[in-house]
Parts: structure tokens; C-alpha cells; sequence
């Protein structure tokens, strides 16, 4: 397929490769030829509707729309001539007609008008059509406007909204000229299906599709463009998306997603709408210390109001206070670090408890999240990273998504799995709520939750009874089969289906379809590992991708998607109670002494530490007295949060570095106002394992202070004489005993955004698939490891005879302290909410809208319902973002022994019409 083609541009000979188009092979040389409904991404197919960039062609009568034609040998092109220019000038003119006047234009991309320049055209002879488009200008969504007065019908909208978004929302109405974009059936926009993603805005050539933030302020007479832009990196979810900020006046006034490896210039409503949580009122711009006369510690303190509660102070006193409370305390200081900070942020943070403390009771949100997939993948196949890239998906075409809802929770990594069911992909998706993807599933397998061990070792029993493993790759890189397929036998569909609730002919069409692929992917998520029996969840998973051989090719692996946007880096910089960095023990002696002889200290505990949950149980068991808590929010994302809040309400000295007044920093001794993602350079890591480079495009509001700079001035405070100058000097610290980070410089990144690791040269951009030839265990095996069925730690009974589930929603980030402070995201979701079968909602006498009241054994919260037939008629689904209806009130806090992660996706619940409440117990 290398094939070359040579032929002739305006007169110089030229080869292209063979599928480039004409457009493509003069861009690639610098020609300029006007181009509208082209966008030259990728993902976009080229359509050549709009006739502005035609060429002509040797021997052809009519000229070409070079952005789909393909040079053939020999063929002879001109894109200068008389003919084609004048001919793209009249497109131009007639379409400069129909636009609304350029001094009017709201055209913040201005990409229209360039065109218009380049092709020399500023008028236009002809009169201007009369549009009968109906709603001509549509303001009904609060994140983007529609002005079709303005639109050319390109159809870039319909392409960015069902080709690369895959959202299937865009469509055109009418012919001809009289042709337009519609929502849907024709509504509008603010309610229709849109999910806000604003691809369409962003693909749009014109102002027909535009973001309310810059139109409003357009229409104020502002000019709608930036002063200045900054790349960075999302700061929601481990997707990583790249994307540009537009800053205007000290403020994000819009941003696109750029070509990052993981995104390729797409992203979701969070990343393109959510950005303004960094200007709201509520940041934090002083340090602040709880005054002498504060009422007793509680969930009691206004975050617009701080003052009845604080008192501002200035850095120097807020430090040394916060350094007071923590010096010489030794083992009785724990520290929570944080996953939306950087990488460099994460490293300081361990080092700061390791080097100051001289102990390991450093943990952060990995251990509510997929601490248990780690722990299993770390034990089979010797490595707790994905063992390829999301975007792998391309090359395979069997893929599993179990107990991950990406559609909302990474919405960018979903457009690829959509793309991938396009293409003739088999989806397997499989989830106790029919969530979003089940419309792309080739299998959705609803089972009951709880239940993956018993489906999956039903689906890996046939695997071996029908003789469809790969007993060649099982030979060659695995160790323990013999075993795991003797306790396979237990495990008939026959006899897991009633305990699964899967029929046991389509645990079979699964298992054939898996076992059977050319390639496969596993994806997971929060459904698999928040249990007590998280582990074993990801050990079959690791076992049914062993068995069938579907690890490091392309299009193969093992991909559990994670979370925070820098989760993966965090944990790989060891911000792990039983991790140094890279994931080395801290148990192992000379593990220690790399660490420490770098640090120029001494030695620090050989015990693995404390994880989260055990923290706050060992502030309860008196042990644990004073805590450094930088990002995190436990008093809202711990899975018993009233005895998470009376066990901070117990400290003696309780320091929170953050950007508002969090539900923990209302327990806070001294508030530390930090800086936002935007506001701070550093690196970050996704899922994929790309390390990205963020940078900032604001200075921290006020006295803010970035996150980084904090915790070195705590440290030289507690007396460790640390000498940072940047994160780089961190960054180049963290490379010494990092081998993961092997041929990654700050410089190479600063330079090229970001690199894969294992990056195995300087030149190398990362591997994004490994483990094609052996695993990082002895003799290079992975290793099958059987697993049992547990119940869930909590059945429903009389009493709670519902099952509760908790999770996420599209618009919100866990405990809402970023998303209920943005403007649009703020809007499409303001309320609390649980989602119920209809007809247990009509059994309760309860109208979809109307209020509820959740019991668990560890408490109650009233809420809104809706009517969800995506969830099974004895459970309920509740989101954990809102303070005023707190999930994790809720919650059980058993946890799974190997991973020590809480059972969030189960708890026996009684559900109840609000109205009925008798009195509360
Ligand atoms: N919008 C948004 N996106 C986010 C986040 C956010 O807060 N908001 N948070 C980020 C973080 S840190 C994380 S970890 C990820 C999490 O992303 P996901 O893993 O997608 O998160 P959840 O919604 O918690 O749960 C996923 C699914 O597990 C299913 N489930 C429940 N019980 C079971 C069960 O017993 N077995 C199985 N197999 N499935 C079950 C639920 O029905 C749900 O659809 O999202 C990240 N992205
Ligand atoms: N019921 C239930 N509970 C859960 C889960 C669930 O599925 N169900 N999921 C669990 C999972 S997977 C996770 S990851 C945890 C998440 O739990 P947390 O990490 O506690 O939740 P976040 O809301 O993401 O908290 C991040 C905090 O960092 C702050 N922040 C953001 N950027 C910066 C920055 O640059 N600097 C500083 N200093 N602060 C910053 C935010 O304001 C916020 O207060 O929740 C867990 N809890
Ligand atoms: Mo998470």
C-alpha cells in the first residue's frame, strides 16, 4: 500500500502517497488553495460540497474539488489558473452574499473571512438570498448559539456531530439552497439530545455555530477574539485531552481541543464549557486560619462566607501556622496528595511525608478507584499501567467495556469505541444499567451487580470446555494454567446463569466472539473495581485476555480506563502507601536507599503505610492527629463520609491546600488557596500512559500560589532545605529513580507535548502497546489466578430490600466542588438526583420529578427521581456530586482485602416516597 504517484502541481513534478487527495499534497507543500467545508483534521471526511477549493485538471472540462479528488500518474494540476481562481472566486461571492455583514460577523474562528481574503473577495456582486430557515437564530442552549443567517451548509456540523463525536444529533433538513442543520426532529438546540461536546462549534467555517461566552460578549460591541492562547492538557479525566486556551481580558473565554495523541482535537462538555470554575467568586485568594472564636468544627461554614470562620493571614503566618501543627509529629501527620495536581506536585507531596515524617501514611483517591485493579494487575502481569493505548481500539475488532460508563465519564475515549461499532467492531458491553453505549453493542449483557465473577468464569468455562483458548501463547507466556482451568469447571452458564442473570446461550455467543477475534480489548472501570471483590473482577479479566491470547498486539489488551486526569501519574510519582515511586517497595532496603541518597536524608519506615480508609479510622483510633490534605475532597468522596467528617473534626491540626472552601476544608485548622490546573505548569499522565505537559494561561487569583510552591515552602519550614527552582528541577529529581521515565526530559516535552511511556529512545514518541514479547514477572509469564464468587459484604434484606449503586454523571466531577462552580455545567445539572426503574417509581406512587428518601444503615438523604428504564427495577443509582444529598452518606465502607478499595457500587438501601417520611430514626 506504499504505493507512490507522482504527477504534476502547478508545474513542478510531485508524489503523493497514495489515498492523499490533491488538497492534502499542496497544503503538504504550503500552497494555500480556500477550502470551507473541508476540514483537514482527522476524522473529518473530506465531502467536497462547497466547490470553494477547485483545481483544474489536464484534460478534464470541469474543474475538481481538490479536497476529495486523488492525483492519478502522470495527471497534470493547476490550482492558480485563470479558470479555477475566478471559479472560487464566484463560490466565495455568492456565499459572502448570504453572510451576514462583516462588520457584523460573529465569527470568532474567522475562518470564513480568511478564506474570503484569500481568495481577494470582500463584496459581492450578487443580492442576497432570502432565507425562510426556521428558527433563523436559536439561543435555547446555554453553552452555544446557532445563527443559521450564517450558514453556508457545509455539513461540517453534520460530519463533527455524527462522524467524529459519533453523537448522531446534527442532521440536515430541506434541499438545495433551502438546505440546513436541524437537532433531532427539528428542535431547538437547548432541547434536543445534544450532549454539549461543541465539536460543531468548533468544526463550523462560519459564525452559524458559535460558544454563548464569546457571542454574548460579541454582541456588546467586543471584539470576539483572544489576546492570547496556552496549550495545555484537560483537567478532568485521565482521557488527557489536549486542548487550547483562549484567554481574553485575564480570563478562559473559550477553548479548543488540539491534536493531542489521545484526542485528536476532540472533547466533551467538561473540557470545551467547564473551564470557568477557575474564575468564580468562591476561589480562594488568601490563606486562611480558623479564628480563635470559630463554632466547633462541622459542615458548617459558608463558602461565599468564609469569615465567620476564618481569618485571613498572610503567607508567611498561614505557613509557619501550618508548619507549627505538623513539626515533630512524626508518625501521628498523614497526607492525602492529589490526582489533579502534576506529576511533580505528586512526588513532593510522598516525598514531603516520606523525607518529614520519616514514614509511608501517604495515600490519595487511587485507593477509592482502581486501587483493586492495580493490585491484580501488578500481581498477574507484573505492571499496574494499560497494556495498550484506548485508541488501540482501532486495530481491533472484538472489544469488552465492563462496569465503565464512558460515554459520560470519558466521553472523548468514547467517540473511538463508537467510531470502532461503525466500522463493523463487535462491542460487548457489559453493565447492571444499560448505559450509553449498549445502543452501539453487538452484546449488552445487563447482569445483576455484583455478579462478575460468576459471569466472567462462566464465559472463561466455555472458553475451555470448547477448546478456544490459544494454548500456543498460553504456553509461551503464561504460567498456572492447569490450574485455573481445573477451577474453571465449577463454573457452568448453566450454573452461573441464575446467579448472573445472563442466559447462559449468550454467555456462550460472548465467549465464542471473544475467544474467536483477531483482536480484542478489555476496557473496565468503577463497576468492576469498587467491591470486595474488586480484585478478583480484574483477575478474570486478566485471565479471559491470557487465555485468548489478546495481550500486546495491536488492536489487544488490557485497558482499565482511568480516572483522575492524573491518576496514573500520581500513583506512578508514589503518592502509594506501599510504593516509592514506579511502583518500587517500600519494604525493600535498597528500593529506600536509592530514594533517600538522592534526597541526601536518612532512612524512612520499611512499613508499607496506612491507605486512605485506614487513615480516617486511625484519626478515630486516636493514633493519627494532624493531616496535610493537598486536592482531594474525603469529606464528600470517602465511603462513610459522617464518620470521615467527625474523624477531621478530631484532628488537632488539620492543613487544606485547595481552590474553594471544600466540605474538608470546612474541618481545615489553615486553608492554603492553591492554583488551579490552568494556572500551573507541569506534567500530567493519562491512561494511555502519555505524559503531557501542561503549562499555564493565568497567573493564580489574588495570593494564590501554585500547588507546588506550597508544598517546598512547607518542607523547608519542617526543616528539609529543599532547593527547587521549577517543577523541571522536580521533574529531573523524579528521573533518577524513575526508570518508567526513561528517555522523557522535561525539555523533549516542552518541545513535543507529550511522550508514551516506555519511550525506548530519545527519538522514540512511547510505546503505546507492550508486553508483545514476555512480561515484567519471573520468566517473563504472566499468570492466571483463579477466582471465587463473594457476595456482596451487604445483601438487601427485609429491612433494605433495594440495592444502591453510586457513580457519575456527564456534567458533574465527583464531589461537584470544580462542576457546580461552572456556569454551563452548573446549568444542565443544577439538582441532586437518584434514577429508578419507572415502574418502581409508579409502585412507590412517586411521579418522575418528584422527591425520595434513600436509607442505608449508615444514614438517609431526600432527593429528586428520575425515571430511568436504564436501571434495573430493584436498584437505584445515585451520582456523588451533591453536598446536599450526599451519596457516601450512604455507602458501605467494607473494603476488598487485597486492594483495601470500599464497596461504592453496592449497599442494601430501602427507597421511599419523601412525602411518606415518618419520623427520621
Ligand atoms: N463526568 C465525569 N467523568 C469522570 C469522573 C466524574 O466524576 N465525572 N470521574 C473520573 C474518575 S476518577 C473515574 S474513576 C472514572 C470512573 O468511570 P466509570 O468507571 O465509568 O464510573 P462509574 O459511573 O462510577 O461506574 C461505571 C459503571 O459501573 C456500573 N456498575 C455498578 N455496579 C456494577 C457491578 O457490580 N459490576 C459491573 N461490572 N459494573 C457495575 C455502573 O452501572 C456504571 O455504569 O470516571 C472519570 N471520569
Ligand atoms: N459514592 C461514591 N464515592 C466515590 C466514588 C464512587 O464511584 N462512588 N468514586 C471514588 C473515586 S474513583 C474517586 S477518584 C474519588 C475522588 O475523590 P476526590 O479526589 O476527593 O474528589 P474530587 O472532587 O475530584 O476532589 C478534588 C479536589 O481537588 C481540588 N482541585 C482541583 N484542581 C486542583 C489543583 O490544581 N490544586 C489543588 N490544590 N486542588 C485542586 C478540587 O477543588 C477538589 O476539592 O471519589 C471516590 N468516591
Ligand atoms: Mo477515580
Amino acid at each position: 500500500m506504499s504505493e507512490t504517484i507522482r504527477f504534476t502541481l502547478d508545474g513542478t513534478e510531485v508524489t503523493a502517497k497514495a489515498g492523499d487527495t490533491i488538497w492534502e499534497v499542496a497544503n503538504g507543500r504550503g500552497l494555500v488553495i480556500p477550502h470551507l467545508c473541508h476540514k483537514p483534521a482527522p476524522g473529518y471526511r473530506p465531502d467536497g460540497n462547497c466547490r470553494a477549493c477547485m483545481v483544474e485538471v489536464e484534460g478534464e472540462r470541469n474543474l475538481v474539488a481538490s479536497c476529495i479528488r486523488e492525483p492519478v500518474e502522470g495527471m497534470v494540476v493547476t490550482t492558480d489558473s485563470a479558470r479555477a481562481s475566478s471559479a472560487r472566486k464566484l463560490v466565495m461571492e455568492m456565499l459572502v452574499a448570504d453572510q451576514p455583514p462583516r462588520e457584523e460577523a460573529r465569527d470568532r474562528s474567522s475562518h470564513f473571512w480568511d478564506m474570503a481574503d484569500a481568495t481577494g473577495v470582500s463584496e459581492s456582486r450578487f443580492p442576497k438570498l432570502e432565507q425562510d430557515r426556521v428558527p433563523l437564530l436559536d439561543d435555547s442552549h446555554v453553552a452555544m448559539r446557532v445563527n443559521l443567517d450564517a450558514c453556508i451548509q457545509c455539513g461540517l456540523c453534520v460530519r463533527a456531530c455524527r462522524e467524529v463525536q459519533v453523537n448522531d444529533v446534527f442532521g440536515m433538513a430541506g434541499r438545495g439552497h433551502d438546505a440546513y442543520p436541524t437537532l433531532d426532529f427539528n428542535d431547538p438546540m437547548g432541547d434536543s439530545t445534544c450532549v454539549a461536546c461543541g465539536e460543531c462549534v468548533q468544526a463550523c467555517p462560519t459564525g452559524a455555530l458559535m460558544e454563548s461566552s464569546v457571542l454574548d460578549d460579541a454582541q456588546q460591541g467586543d471584539s470576539a477574539d483572544f489576546d492570547y492562547e496556552v496549550s495545555s492538557v484537560c483537567p478532568f479525566c485521565g482521557v488527557g485531552c489536549q486542548l487550547s486556551l483562549k484567554v481574553k481580558d485575564n480570563k478562559v473565554k473559550y477553548v479548543d481541543g488540539i491534536d493531542g495523541p489521545a484526542n485528536e482535537n476532540r472533547l466533551c462538555v467538561k473540557g470545551r464549557f467547564g473551564y470557568d470554575y477557575i474564575h468564580h467568586p468562591h476561589r480562594l485568594t488568601k490563606p486562611l486560619i480558623r479564628r480563635e472564636d470559630a463554632p466547633p468544627k462541622g459542615l458548617n461554614v459558608d463558602p461565599a462566607n468564609p469569615l465567620t470562620h476564618f481569618r485571613e493571614a498572610t503567607w508567611e503566618e498561614a505557613m509557619d501556622f501550618a508548619a507549627d501543627g505538623l513539626r515533630g509529629r512524626g508518625r501521628e501527620v498523614a497526607g492525602f496528595g492529589s490526582a489533579k495536581c502534576t506529576n511533580e506536585e505528586a512526588y513532593l507531596f510522598q516525598k514531603l511525608i516520606r523525607q518529614g515524617f520519616g514514614h509511608n501514611n501517604v495515600d490519595h483517591c487511587t485507593r477509592l478507584c482502581h486501587a483493586s485493579s492495580v493490585a491484580a494487575l501488578i500481581e498477574n502481569v507484573g505492571s499496574g499501567a494499560v497494556t495498550a493505548t484506548f485508541n488501540e481500539i482501532e486495530n481491533a475488532d472484538v472489544a469488552i467495556i465492563i462496569g465503565a460508563n464512558p460515554v459520560e465519564n470519558h466521553p472523548v475515549a468514547a467517540t473511538y469505541f463508537k467510531q470502532f461499532t461503525k466500522r463493523g467492531g463487535k462491542l460487548i458491553v457489559m453493565d447492571p444499567r444499560g448505559v450509553g453505549l449498549r445502543k452501539y453493542a453487538s452484546h449488552m449483557l445487563q447482569f445483576r451487580p455484583g455478579a462478575d465473577v460468576s459471569m466472567l468464569n462462566a464465559i472463561m468455562h466455555v472458553i475451555v470446555e470448547e477448546e478456544l483458548y490459544d494454548r500456543q501463547y498460553i504456553e509461551a507466556y503464561t504460567e498456572n494454567w492447569e490450574a485455573e482451568k481445573e477451577h474453571l469447571k465449577d463454573f457452568s452458564p448453566e450454573k452461573m446463569a441464575p446467579i448472573c442473570g445472563i442466559e447462559p446461550d449468550v454467555l456462550r455467543d460472548v465467549a465464542r466472539t471473544f475467544a474467536g477475534a483477531r483482536a480484542a480489548m478489555i476496557f473496565w472501570g468503577m463497576g468492576v473495581s469498587q467491591h470486595i471483590h474488586g480484585t478478583d473482577n480484574s483477575r478474570c479479566l486478566i485471565s479471559l485476555a491470557l487465555m485468548a491470547g489478546q495481550v500486546g498486539r495491536p488492536g489487544t489488551g488490557l485497558h482499565p480506563l482511568r480516572g483522575q486526569n492524573n491518576v496514573q501519574g500520581a500513583s506512578d510519582a508514589g503518592l502509594i502507601p506501599m510504593f516509592l515511586p514506579d511502583y518500587q517497595s517500600v519494604k525493600d532496603d535498597g528500593v529506600r536507599s536509592a530514594f533517600t541518597e538522592v534526597w541526601e536524608s536518612g532512612d524512612f519506615s520499611s512499613e508499607p503505610g496506612l491507605t486512605v480508609t485506614e487513615i480516617v479510622d486511625d484519626i478515630h483510633a486516636g493514633n493519627t492527629k494532624a493531616m496535610y490534605i493537598l486536592g482531594e475532597n474525603p469529606a464528600m468522596s470517602d465511603p462513610d463520609v459522617d464518620h470521615a467528617r467527625d474523624a477531621f473534626a478530631k484532628l488537632d491540626h488539620l492543613v487544606v491546600q485547595d481552590l474553594f472552601i471544600t466540605e474538608t476544608a470546612n474541618y481545615a485548622d489553615v486553608i492554603l488557596p492553591a492554583s488551579a490546573f490552568a494556572e500551573k505548569s507541569g506534567t500530567v499522565t493519562n491512561t494511555n500512559r502519555q505524559v503531557q505537559m501542561g503549562r499555564p494561561a493565568l497567573a493564580p487569583p489574588g495570593e494564590a500560589r501554585e500547588d507546588w510552591q506550597i508544598t517546598v515552602d512547607l518542607a523547608n519550614r519542617l526543616g528539609l532545605e529543599w532547593d527547587y527552582k521549577s517543577p523541571a528541577d522536580v521533574f529531573a529529581e523524579m528521573t533518577i529513580n524513575m526508570p518508567s521515565l526513561a528517555n522523557i526530559t522535561w525539555e523533549r516535552l516542552e518541545r513535543e507535548n507529550a511522550v508514551t511511556y516506555p519511550s525506548l529512545s530519545p527519538e522514540d514518541p512511547g510505546q503505546s502497546i507492550v508486553f508483545g514479547d514476555g512480561f515484567p514477572r519471573e520468566g517473563g509469564r504472566a499468570r492466571f489466578t483463579p477466582a471465587s464468587v463473594i457476595p456482596p459484604d451487604e445483601v438487601p434484606d427485609a429491612d433494605y430490600p433495594m440495592i444502591l449503586t453510586t457513580g457519575r454523571q456527564l456534567e458533574h466531577w465527583h464531589t461537584g466542588s470544580m462542576t457546580r462552580r461552572s456556569r454551563v455545567l452548573d446549568a444542565v445539572e443544577p439538582e441532586a438526583n437518584c434514577s429508578l426503574h419507572p415502574s418502581t417509581l409508579r409502585k412507590m406512587g412517586v411521579e418522575p420529578g418528584g422527591m425520595v428518601r434513600l436509607v442505608t444503615r449508615r444514614g438517609s438523604i431526600t432527593l429528586m427521581a428520575r425515571a430511568d428504564r436504564a436501571v434495573a427495577p430493584d436498584m437505584v443509582f445515585v451520582p456523588f456530586a451533591f453536598v446536599e444529598a450526599a451519596a457516601n452518606v450512604l455507602t458501605n465502607p467494607a473494603v476488598d482485602p487485597y486492594g483495601k478499595i470500599p464497596e461504592f457500587k453496592f449497599a442494601a438501601v430501602r427507597v421511599e416516597a419523601a412525602e411518606s417520611q415518618v419520623a427520621a430514626e
